[in-house]
């Protein structure tokens, strides 16, 4: 069926071939021509769209089923053996029972379909660091998807030899085809119910169902770097991620390299790639998304990114707010569900220039300015190879990785988190982390808009087992090398809203000021004053020369507001309720410290 000495590889390919009953198999040997025929044979029947080839060359447009837009949470699971071991009760389920459900979803699933069997190595192949995965999945569009965003094909295989350890995942979009029926644009599942991202830690296996969109279907991702690699880290002593790696050069060239978790859609991506607004000062990337940490001979902790391109948000992307991503973005690039102009180029609501006066919309529907409806979906992506990125740190694939000195940690809050928060040692680090989170903004799934859902390490949605045992691990990580070592964790926020419900930090590029400030405490010049919450900067320690900030407006950025900080203080304690027995008593007793240097 597919060659290869790895009897185990073998065994399993045939096995989901014999369980899915595809009409053939197609080893990915990620070569540049089988890339290029997938992406071909799509657009010659309709299912995809070649753009403008003299304005984006290289580029291609998608458009998904309107039910199949973005992660589905509430249809992930994490099938521990022990409930216990699962992040919290509703995303477990017992997994022989959730096995025996979805091999009847899985059985004849890619009727009248090619299954792909996609070798994948997460980091730089051959890398003591990397991982190795295989994808089976019966679309195409992951295919090429994967291509981008990690590296896959023979080279994999090759490193895996006839015995190598690999992540086995499976996907299939749930839409097989009866003799002679047409293909669908965007096949996949009805039913919402019928989608599952199912994840079976104990064997690091990923079984996905019935969705083609993003972390549901490019298993590489979220599934495998984060939830499955969650678990080896806790095991093996070190971090998986949800944070973006950058790197840092002050005027006299000395570097710093930074993590930041964000949840998704809160700036990973723009803090990646931003132009500092400071003559002299230099900002590149390493990564966007996720990052594994670990410690090196020397005792620090290194990040590496696992991952070879860049899935980002489009709407918000311009020449403004994040001008390397709209010129990684101008060739070779898959972008789903944007608007496409009558020039056969992109559009999105909030790339900076004037609409249209007509477009093709995300829905493939006919659109003008008048017409009242988004152009494009909040959530269309583009998929870019992180080579293209015209600031990509030289180092970005280095398999040693990147030794960190500061980790931000962040949410979207309109009001009580400050600008910028350092914290006093690592567990009152890792008790800032464990705080983190955004306002609820949309009545869409819950009527608790205006409360906080708190997002320890931006990772809720991608925990690989219980989340009090995840924050215990954190606090182990500390334990394991000189203090002085470490990272230091700060807590921004480019989020908080003056009284007209408008963002009063400009953000973006000039959130280049923080980082300044940041590596200025590191390096021992920067200045701050001790708060009940933590240190903060001095009035004048933010160097906000050139830009057109007020006082008044810098101190309320920076005000620790202490009845603010009490009603805080009693949601974490709700919150921290969640957790049962689970909870690490180093963090109860980081809230009840805080607690008291309040009152
Ligand atoms: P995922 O890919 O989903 O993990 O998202 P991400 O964390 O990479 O977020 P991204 O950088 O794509 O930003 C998402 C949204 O946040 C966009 O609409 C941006 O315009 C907005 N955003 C990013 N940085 C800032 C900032 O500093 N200030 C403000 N006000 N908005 C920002
Ligand atoms: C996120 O939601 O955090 C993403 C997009 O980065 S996805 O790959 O779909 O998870
Ligand atoms: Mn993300």
């Amino acid at each position: 069926m597919i060659s290869t000495s790895h009897k185990e590889l073998k065994a399993w390919v045939e096995e989901v071939a014999a369980l899915c009953k595809p009409d053939s198999v197609h080893l990915c040997d990620g070569s540049e021509e089988e890339y290029q025929s997938m992406l071909q044979i799509m657009v010659d029947a309709g299912l995809g769209v070649q753009l403008n080839q003299e304005k984006r060359p290289g580029c291609y447009l998608f458009r998904s089923h309107p039910s199949d837009v973005a992660r589905v949470e509430n249809r992930t699971f994490i099938a521990s053996k022990n409930a216990e071991d699962a992040p919290s009760p509703d995303v477990w389920i017992e997994p022989e029972e959730l096995k025996a459900t979805m091999r009847k979803s899985y059985d004849g699933c890619m009727r009248g379909r090619i299954m792909y069997v996609i070798p994948f190595s997460m980091g730089p192949i051959g890398s003591p660091i990397s991982k190795i995965g295989v994808e089976i999945s019966d679309s195409p569009y992951v295919v090429f998807n994967m291509k981008i965003m990690t590296r896959i094909g023979t080279k994999v295989l090759e490193t895996l030899g006839s015995d190598g350890e690999f992540v086995k995942c499976l996907h299939s979009v749930g839409k097989p085809l009866a003799a002679g029926e047409k293909d669908t644009a965007w096949p996949c599942a009805p039913s919402i119910d019928d989608k599952y991202i199912s994840h079976f830690p104990e064997e690091r296996m990923i079984w996905s169902f019935g969705s083609g969109y993003g972390g549901n279907a490019l298993l590489g991702k979220k599934c495998f770097a984060l939830r499955i690699a969650a678990v080896q880290a806790r095991d093996e002593g070190w971090l998986a991620e949800h944070m973006l790696i950058l790197k840092l050069t002050d005027p006299s060239g000395k570097v710093y390299y930074v993590c930041g978790a964000f949840p998704s859609a809160c700036g990973k991506t723009n803090l990646a790639m931003l132009e500092p607004s400071f003559p002299g000062w230099k900002v590149e990337t390493i990564g966007d998304d996720i990052a594994w940490m670990k410690f090196g001979a020397d005792g620090r902790l290194y990040a590496i990114n696992p991952e070879a391109g860049f899935f980002g948000v489009a709407p918000g992307t311009s020449m403004h707010s994040n001008p390397n991503a709209m010129r990684s973005i101008e060739k070779n690039t898959i972008f789903t569900n944007v608007g496409l102009t009558d020039d056969g180029d992109v559009w999105w609501e909030g790339i900076g220039t004037e609409p249209p006066e007509h477009l093709i919309d995300w829905q493939g529907n006919d659109w003008t300015p008048a017409s009242g409806k988004l152009a494009a979906h909040a959530n269309a992506r583009f998929t870019v190879p992180a080579a293209q990125c015209p600031v990509m740190g030289d180092e970005w694939e280095d398999p040693a990785g990147v030794p960190i000195s500061a980790i931000l940690v962040g949410g979207r809050r309109e009001n009580t988190i400050p600008l910028v928060n350092e914290s006093l040692d690592w567990n009152h680090g890792v008790f800032l982390g464990s705080i983190m989170g955004s306002e609820i903004t949309t009545a869409a799934i819950t009527d608790d808009v205006g409360q906080v859902r708190r997002d320890p390490f931006a990772m809720l949605p991608f925990f690989g087992y219980n989340k009090g045992d995840y924050l215990q691990h954190w606090l182990s990580i500390g334990k394991k090398t000189d203090a002085c070592k470490l990272p230091k964790i700060y807590f921004v926020n480019w989020f908080r809203k003056n009284a007209d419900n408008k963002f009063i930090w400009p953000g973006f590029g000039e959130n280049s000021r923080v980082l300044k400030w940041i590596v200025e405490r590191i390096s021992g010049t920067g200045k701050a004053v001790e708060t009940p919450i933590g240190n903060l900067p001095t009035a004048d320690a933010i160097d906000t020369s050139g830009l057109d900030i007020s006082n008044d407006a810098m101190a309320e950025l920076l005000q620790v507001d202490k009845e603010a900080w009490l009603i805080e203080v009693a949601s974490i304690k709700e919150n921290y309720k969640s957790y049962g027995k689970a909870l690490p008593k180093e963090l109860e007793e980081q809230l009840e410290a805080l607690e008291k240097r309040l009152s």
